[in-house]
């Protein structure tokens, strides 16, 4: 069976365009319900609460104008994106469509192409609102809270070389307060973006230097422009369905001559969407950062220490690469939380917490095991090497007047260092060695590197 993609609620007194929707649909995978004017549209809106409509706008009794507005005046079914189709050349039929509060339009002679590409774009965007609610909520559960919000105007670049449709084009999205730039050709186009990319670019097909698609391609591969939409400006004769979707093509396109609702609406939700994305790897990084990090030091916390760990064991068995690991601990901890106070005492955990990284190449982990006691994991290090880090460590702490901590105290630290043996199966084991170091190390006097 085909995985359901999306519910779409398909609009028309015509029963053949109907039919033809609805079968075109559900070959690519979508769910499709219908209804055969305004009214029903609403009432089958309320009920079946699809992800999408798509609806005629010429419709006997209520038209797909009033039904629009009846739609996005309730709270139940506002939210849900309308597209409607429209006869080519209309401009006054999208501007009543936007007044009405439709989110997008479809030219009435739409190919299926045309069609999967304005409707994939919605239940893409809604999908992505769905993953970053889910994600929100989950953060919000464990404290993680507060969404990063949006900074920066919304800047679009327009790459076309038509002087007067150029003009038209920024002169418009200027009144809606967007922020505009502009290129005649592609390499205008890429010499202008410099390090700060636009929010959305507009690109011509017909470029004097350059295919348009070309230019679109070269775009995407840069690492700034991952979740910038692109959007192909061209006629539809021209109009190159294979640039549009792929991972290297375009996001959108908008039909030549350009009609400014529409492009008004592509660009909007454009923007909405790529928003959404921004957002949605916010939320990622946060979760990534919480079930990783140690939130008093920011270092790795003991539970992903151990999952690099035991990777790295599976490949010390394969390649024979060996790592080594230090157990290290604070001499008297307890003492200068009893003279300092606690927090005084935190401060001194995140200074050591600095040192440790600092001392420690980009390549080495530090985890913090808890309390006063920190890991430290070599990779490719030999056992005799790692003595000679631990004892810079426990020199460089040595040394050190943690001001944040008052200032004045010293403190010392205990180490315990052990490398993979043959043998070895897991991150405790060995972490477990490297402990009864650490315990040498106590008894010693404290204030040493004792190797086990
Ligand atoms: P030893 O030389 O044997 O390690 O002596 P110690 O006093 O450091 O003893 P131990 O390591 O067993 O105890 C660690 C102490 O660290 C216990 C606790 O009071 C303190 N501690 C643990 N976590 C924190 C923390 O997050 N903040 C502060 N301020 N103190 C902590
Ligand atoms: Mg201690």
């Amino acid at each position: 069976m085909m995985e359901n993609k999306g519910k779409i609620l398909v609009v028309d007194d015509l029963e053949h365009a109907v039919r033809m929707s609805e079968t075109f649909l559900a070959s690519a995978g979508y769910d499709v319900a219908i209804a055969r004017n305004g009214q029903e549209a609403v009432d089958r809106a309320r009920e079946a609460m699809p992800d999408l409509i798509l609806m005629d706008c010429l419709m006997p009794e209520m038209d797909g104008f009033e039904a629009t507005r009846a739609l996005k005046g309730d709270p139940a079914t506002a939210g849900i994106p309308i597209v409607l189709l429209t006869s080519l050349d209309s401009v006054e039929d999208r501007v009543r469509g936007i007044r009405a509060g439709a989110d997008d339009f479809l030219a009435k002679t739409f190919s299926q192409v045309e069609i999967l590409v304005r409707v994939g774009s919605f239940i893409e965007l809604k999908r992505l609102k769905e993953r970053t609610r889910a994600l929100d909520e989950a953060l919000a559960a464990v404290g993680v809270g507060g969404r990063a919000e949006e900074t920066g105007p919304d800047t679009v670049m327009i790459v076309q070389s038509d002087m007067a449709a150029r003009a038209e084009m920024a002169a418009e999205l200027g009144r809606q307060g967007y922020t505009v730039s502009v290129a005649a050709t592609g390499s205008e186009a890429l010499a202008g973006i410099g390090s700060a990319p636009p929010k959305i670019v507009l690109i011509d097909v017909r470029l004097p230097d350059m295919p348009g698609v070309d230019l679109v391609r070269e775009l995407k591969k840069r690492l700034a422009f991952e979740e910038v939409p692109v959007v192909l400006v061209s006629r539809i004769e021209e109009l190159d369905f294979d640039a549009i979707g792929m991972e290297s093509g375009a996001d959108e396109y908008l039909l030549k001559p350009v009609n400014p609702v529409e492009m008004l609406a592509r660009v909007r939700n454009l923007l909405r969407k790529s928003a959404m994305q921004r957002r949605l790897r916010a939320a990622m990084d946060a979760a990534f950062q919480r079930a990783t990090t140690d939130p008093m030091t920011g270092l790795y916390n003991i539970q992903f220490l151990r999952g690099v760990i035991d990777k790295e064991i599976a490949a010390a068995r394969r390649y024979g690469q060996g790592f080594s690991l230090m157990v290290l601990d604070i001499d008297r901890f307890k003492s200068i939380n009893d003279t300092l106070g606690h927090l005084a005492g935190d401060a001194m955990i995140r200074g050591l917490a600095g040192i440790l990284s600092r001392l420690t190449r980009s390549c080495d982990y530090v985890a913090r095991y808890g309390g006063d006691e920190f890991v430290v994991f070599l990779p490719v290090t030999g056992v005799q090497e790692s003595v000679i880090v631990g004892e810079r460590l426990r020199a460089a702490v040595e040394k050190t007047d943690f001001a944040a901590a008052g200032g004045g105290r010293r403190i010392t630290i205990s180490v315990g260092v052990t490398g993979y043996r043959e043998g070895d199966t897991s991150a405790d084991a060995i972490i477990k060695r490297a402990d009864e170091g650490l315990y040498e190390s106590k008894r010693g006097g404290r204030n040493r590197v004792t190797k086990a």
